[in-house]
């Protein structure tokens, strides 16, 4: 890797751990900062030895949203033609699973960066928010969708709309977050959860990453026809007679990921 400026990278056993570092913009998503993860995230996608990533932010704020200086200043013409915020969406391109190990902030583009991953797990004084309107704009990454597809519609209005900010615990009742730690323990966890993901046997891994998001895009017939043929497929791998026999011989399994 090139020197980074505004993220750290470092790597745990099949593990990548990508760590936004713009302290004092509360990591406020630039566009250099939004370039340099989504190319981080492509090498480790690309790269045999990683298995699933964590993105993280610091203490005090997994991101504030996008940069709002960065941003004060675009005009509509800009944005349309430069088709604004798409080329930040690489993080939705990724093939092996992302994990979201939020404390602090997670606020507009923010917020939208942590549903864009696959998972987010949440430090128990993380705070979740679409504030967008307050700054006479919408969410524009995800926020009034994804945030509805996890919350439904009564939590993700009242968030859209008041721009309140939602606590961890709550975040975590309504769906949005699939567990909660205490702050110091987060990134730890986190990182543990991945490499447990990143045990196992990859093309399985990928696939049912691949299936949990097609169920948002499919009719149930057509997603479920979707996850039998994949399922058959699999047993096309070396991984499934290591996973299956080394279960019968009351061993733990050793993947190779073929
Ligand atoms: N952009 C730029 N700078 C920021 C941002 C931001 N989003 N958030 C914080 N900062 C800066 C502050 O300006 C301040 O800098 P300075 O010291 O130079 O004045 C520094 O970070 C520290 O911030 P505060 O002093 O405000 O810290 P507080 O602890 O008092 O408050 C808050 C923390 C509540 C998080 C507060 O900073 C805040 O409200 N931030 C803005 C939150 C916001 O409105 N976010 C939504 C932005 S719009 C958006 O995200 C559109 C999404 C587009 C898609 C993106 C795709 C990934």
């Amino acid at each position: 890797f090139k020197e980074f400026e505004y993220i750290k990278t470092e790597t745990k056993g099949r593990v990548a751990i990508l760590t936004l570092n713009r302290p004092k913009a509360l990591n406020a998503l630039c566009t250099p900062l939004m370039t340099e993860l989504n190319a981080a995230l492509r090498t480790f996608d690309a790269d045999p030895n990683i298995g699933a990533m964590v993105v993280t932010g610091s203490e005090k704020a997994f991101a504030a949203g996008a940069d709002i200086k960065e941003m004060s200043t675009l005009n509509f013409v800009d944005n349309f033609k430069n088709n604004f915020i798409e080329d930040w969406t690489g993080v939705t391109k990724i093939r092996k699973p992302i994990v979201a190990a939020v404390n602090g902030f997670a606020l507009g583009g923010g917020c939208e960066l942590a549903m864009m991953c696959d998972i987010i797990y949440a430090g128990d004084r993380a705070k979740f928010g679409q504030p967008e309107i307050k700054l006479g704009i919408i969410p524009g990454a995800g926020g009034t969708q994804r945030f509805t597809q996890a919350v439904g519609k009564a939590k993700a209005m009242h968030m859209v709309l008041t721009g309140d900010m939602m606590t961890a615990a709550e975040a975590e009742t309504a769906g949005l977050v699939a567990k909660v730690y205490p702050a110091a323990e987060l990134l730890e966890k986190a990182i543990q959860n991945a490499e447990t993901i990143a045990g196992y046997s990859l093309p399985s891994v990928l696939m049912a990453k691949e299936l949990v998001d097609a169920s948002f895009e499919m009719p149930l017939a057509q997603g479920l026809l979707f996850e039998r043929r994949l399922f058959h497929s699999l047993f096309a791998t070396k991984d499934q007679k290591e996973g299956m026999s080394a279960f019968a011989a009351k061993r733990k399994a050793d993947f190779t990921h073929e």
